[in-house]
């Protein structure tokens, strides 16, 4: 999994901006890990857990493990001065409290230590890079938004699929999904197309964008796999998309159109323009 959304990462760089995408030249190449709350786990061997029962605990994002005097293992808050310094400046990110961390450590190890608050329940990995003015995202400009999101998101699979040869980019599943898009004559090509161009295609090819549209949510929805994006799991598609698109913030908050916190496959499907019938909890395989 983690593979496939780094890969989608290295990609986004392009994004939408330019809809040709073309991998390792995002220069915010950040594996999703780096946003993930969730618990690493890596293998160690038995000698090693005897000698230190930390080696094999795991801590979430922001912790870090300990042994208290029974030498009993247990996640501590990370003090923020032992994160390694950041050596550029795209390791840098922007906390919704537009303060601006040195790296995604110091930004977690803070929240950790303003856990059980208001403020730490309310402070988010905004995006990466120091925090910078965005623009205002008017509502002609929101529309737009989907329309190149689908676009790329479409254009990722395919890209995935033509490289798949035996590095399991996609599943045979997904493969077969992605082939019908491939093989189909129609199909709109990569290019900087225009807005009326790609709302057309959407119109024209609607059936081509339901697999990305439900791909991309399985993609995000893993921690847990409920059906349900939290601003955690949104963040390896939100973070190094913010300061290239100006829109994002709005259009993931509008997406929640319930404003539960939430954005359930029936409302990311919706702000994607699918229509009601095509949100299929079978299609995220
Ligand atoms: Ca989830
Ligand atoms: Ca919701």
């Amino acid at each position: 999994m983690k593979v496939w959304i780094f890969f989608v990462l290295l990609v986004a760089g392009h994004a939408m901006a330019a809809p040709e995408p073309e991998v390792g030249t995002n220069p915010v190449q950040v594996e999703v890990g780096d946003f993930d709350e969730a618990i690493d786990v890596e293998e160690e061997t038995v000698e090693d857990i005897v000698d230190n029962p930390c080696l094999n605990y795991h801590c979430k994002k922001g912790k870090v493990c300990e042994v208290d005097e029974g030498n009993t293992p247990m996640c501590v808050c990370q003090d923020p001065s032992t994160c390694p310094p950041a050596d550029a400046e795209f390791e840098h990110v922007c906390g919704t409290d537009n303060k601006t961390y040195d790296s995604s450590c110091h930004f977690f190890a803070t929240k950790c230590a303003l856990e059980g608050t208001k403020k730490g329940h309310k402070l988010h990995l905004d995006y990466i890079g120091p925090c910078k003015y965005i623009e205002t995202c008017l509502d002609s400009e929101l529309n737009e938004f989907p329309l190149r999101m689908r676009d790329w998101l479409k254009n990722v699979l395919v890209t995935l699929y033509e490289r798949d040869e035996d590095n399991n980019l996609l599943t045979e599943k997904q493969k077969l999904r992605v082939k019908k898009i491939y093989e189909n004559e129609k199909r709109l090509q990569a290019g900087d197309h225009s807005l009326d161009l790609l709302a057309h295609d959407f119109e024209k090819n609607y059936n081509m964008y339901i697999f990305p549209v439900h791909w991309q949510f399985g993609q995000l929805d893993q921690h847990p796999v409920d059906g349900y994006l939290t601003h955690t799991e949104l963040a390896p598609l939100r973070a190094p998309l913010i300061p290239m698109e100006h829109c994002t913030t709005r259009f993931f908050e509008e997406c929640d159109s319930d404003s539960d916190k939430y954005i359930a496959l029936e409302e990311w499907a919706s702000c994607f323009g699918l229509k009601e019938q095509d949100v299929d909890k079978d299609l995220i395989i």
